[in-house]
């Protein structure tokens, strides 16, 4: 029998990958639509899915609105990725994030407690709550020091989910998910801002590329395979928390390297430190370390930094060449 699932943030770039996947499994798929700007379904027309899907009119800050959207879908599995998901803009706008990307998480754990309590439950978490990192490989068991009020909303989100799983035994999972990209990512992110400039300075249309803090390191993987671990986590028989990375972390001036190799530049020829771009408090370093989710979710990582980074640059030469 066919399931019913419901994504927030469906237009968002995990959104509509994982979209994309459950159409494939079969699934009706519902999405929440804000619809507060012009064109967000882009990403669902680029995977080709953007009439299959079913939005619903809801906001992550409209509780009625949430309720309303389970009691039309009716879901069996729950994905919220709904979120002000951009770390250096929570400084700028510290309450929306809060309300959003922390508040948001209660508001929809209590729209499934009274409408669909036995439906499954996944919370996009991330390995920004560990910040300040405690431990120099980051798991399950090691202890958050979020470093901005992104961090800090999402550790409320993270704990939330736990606590109803505990207080009112739900099936709901927290993905605890290090950086992930792809060519759908948006272009305020470092990597797609960088594959954009390269695009655009190969193809002569930009001379340079303003950067921040480029000795920050991060573990970077392609959002088409966490989409896959997200999905894992609601077919266990218990609900659980998972960290989902790749094992390697690579500085932000390695990144900019291989993408600008790729189309034959050297990037210390067009990228320039601009101090605006530094953040308040910074996370210098994330690796993570996704031994449980390989043990128990059979999941592995299957693109490497220089596939991802590749397919970016080619996606946007593409992009840029058609504009
Ligand atoms: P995006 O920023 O691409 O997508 C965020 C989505 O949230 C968009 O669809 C956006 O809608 C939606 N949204 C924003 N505000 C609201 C609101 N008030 N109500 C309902 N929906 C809203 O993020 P990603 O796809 O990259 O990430 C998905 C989730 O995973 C996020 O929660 C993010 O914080 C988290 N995460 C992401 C990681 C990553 O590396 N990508 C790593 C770890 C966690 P609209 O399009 O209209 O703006
Ligand atoms: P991050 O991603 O903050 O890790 O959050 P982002 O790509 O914004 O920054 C990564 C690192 O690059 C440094 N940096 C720059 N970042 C941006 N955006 N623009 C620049 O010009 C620039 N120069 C250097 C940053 O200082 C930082 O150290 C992402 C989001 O998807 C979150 O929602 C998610 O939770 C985490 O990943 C895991």
């Amino acid at each position: 029998m066919s399931r019913t699932s419901l994504i927030t943030g469906i237009t968002g770039q995990d959104g509509a990958y994982l979209a994309k996947l459950l159409l494939e499994k079969g699934y009706e798929v519902y999405g929440i639509y804000p619809r507060r700007t012009a064109d967000t379904l882009w990403r669902l027309r680029e995977l080709g899915v953007d009439k299959q899907v079913r939005l619903l009119d809801a906001d992550l800050t409209d509780l009625s609105s949430l309720i309303r959207s389970m009691q039309t879908s009716q879901p069996d599995e729950v994905y919220n990725l709904g979120a002000q998901s951009f770390v250096f803009s929570s400084w700028n706008q510290p309450l929306l994030t809060g309300d959003v990307s922390g508040i948001g998480v209660a508001r929809l754990l209590e729209a499934l407690r009274i409408v669909k309590p036995d439906a499954r439950f996944y919370q996009a978490s991330t390995s920004e709550m560990f910040g300040l990192i405690q431990a120099e490989r980051q798991d399950e068991s090691t202890p958050f020091y979020p470093r901005s009020p992104y961090g800090v909303a999402k550790l409320y989100g993270h704990w939330i989910t736990v606590n109803y799983r505990e207080s009112f035994k739900m099936h709901a999972s927290s993905g605890i998910l290090f950086n992930h990209e792809s060519p759908l990512r948006g272009l305020e992110f470092v990597t797609r801002k960088v594959t954009d400039a390269v695009a655009r300075i190969k193809l002569g249309k930009q001379q340079e590329l303003l950067l921040g803090n480029m000795d920050a390191k991060r573990d970077w993987g392609f959002a088409g395979d966490y989409v896959e671990a997200m999905w894992l986590m609601l077919q266990q028989q218990s609900p659980d928390d998972y960290v989902v990375a790749t094992g390697q972390t690579t500085s932000v001036r390695d990144m900019c390297r291989i993408a600008f190799a790729h189309v034959g530049l050297n990037y210390e020829d067009h990228v320039r430190v601009d101090p605006a771009l530094f953040r308040p408090a910074e996370v210098d370093v994330l690796l993570g370390n996704p031994e449980k989710a390989r043990r128990k979710l059979g999941w592995t990582p299957k693109t490497s930094l220089e596939q991802l980074i590749t397919m970016m640059v080619d996606a946007d030469l593409r992009r840029v060449s058609r504009d």
